[in-house]
């Protein structure tokens, strides 16, 4: 499956720290009223049965908002809650096997740091990217810096979309602007803010900005 570019343009991926006495799955349906365009269900403690039962309530609540959720990390845990996707990093399942686990039909996201890593996952049957971190953040421990150059780099050397990650917000966004993304995933610029809903709609329309047509 080939990813649609317009689906990259917000993606939302979850994060519990923000959630004062708001559920997950109320915070990522006021992302998806905001206009958020795919969403990641990213849990990075929680055991699997309880992951599970939070993808199956987050799909049908994306589903009627027709936008794609994706599971981080665990194939199998994706196919077994039958998300959209999954989104692997460097350390996770290789694309290629994901993709014999998972089929032609869904989604794989991989993280790439470098063009080399960026053709070896188009190669392997990865349907998008994600690049970063563009930006210092505090969300992901150990981050390792991507220049503008990269990112450019990277879009121009593979044929999938690409997003751009990492402390992207209201006040940077526009930096990105020429380096040929299809959008950014964003943790804290939607899901750490007072008003996710209205915090969406505003950084969807600037992100429409930096893309384009
Ligand atoms: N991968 C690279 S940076 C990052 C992830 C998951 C965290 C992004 O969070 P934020 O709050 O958008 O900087
Ligand atoms: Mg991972």
């Amino acid at each position: 499956m080939r990813c649609d570019k317009k689906d990259l343009l917000l993606y939302g991926v979850t994060d519990r720290s923000w959630l004062g006495d708001r559920t997950l799955a109320q915070q990522v349906e006021a992302s998806l009223r905001g206009g958020a365009t795919m969403i990641q269900l990213r849990e990075k403690h929680m055991d699997r049965g309880s992951i599970l039962a939070q993808a199956l309530e987050l799909r049908e609540l994306c589903g009627r908002y027709g936008v794609p959720l994706i599971l981080n990390d665990d194939a199998e845990l994706a196919q077994a809650a039958g998300s959209d996707g999954v989104h692997v990093g460097q350390s996770d399942m290789e694309a290629g096997r994901v993709r014999a686990l998972l089929g032609e039909d869904k989604l794989i996201g991989v993280s790439a740091r470098t063009v080399e890593q960026a053709l070896a996952a188009q190669a392997a049957g990865a349907d998008y990217l994600g690049v970063g971190a563009m930006f210092p953040t505090g969300t992901k421990q150990d981050t390792r810096p991507v220049s503008y150059d990269t990112l450019k780099a990277i879009c121009a050397a593979v044929d999938i979309p690409v997003v751009a990650i990492g402390g992207i917000g209201a006040g940077n966004v526009a930096e990105l602007a020429g380096s040929g993304i299809a959008g950014v995933a964003v943790v804290s610029a939607l899901y750490a803010q007072p008003d996710v809903e209205a915090a969406t709609r505003s950084l969807r329309a600037q992100v429409e900005r930096v893309v384009g047509p």
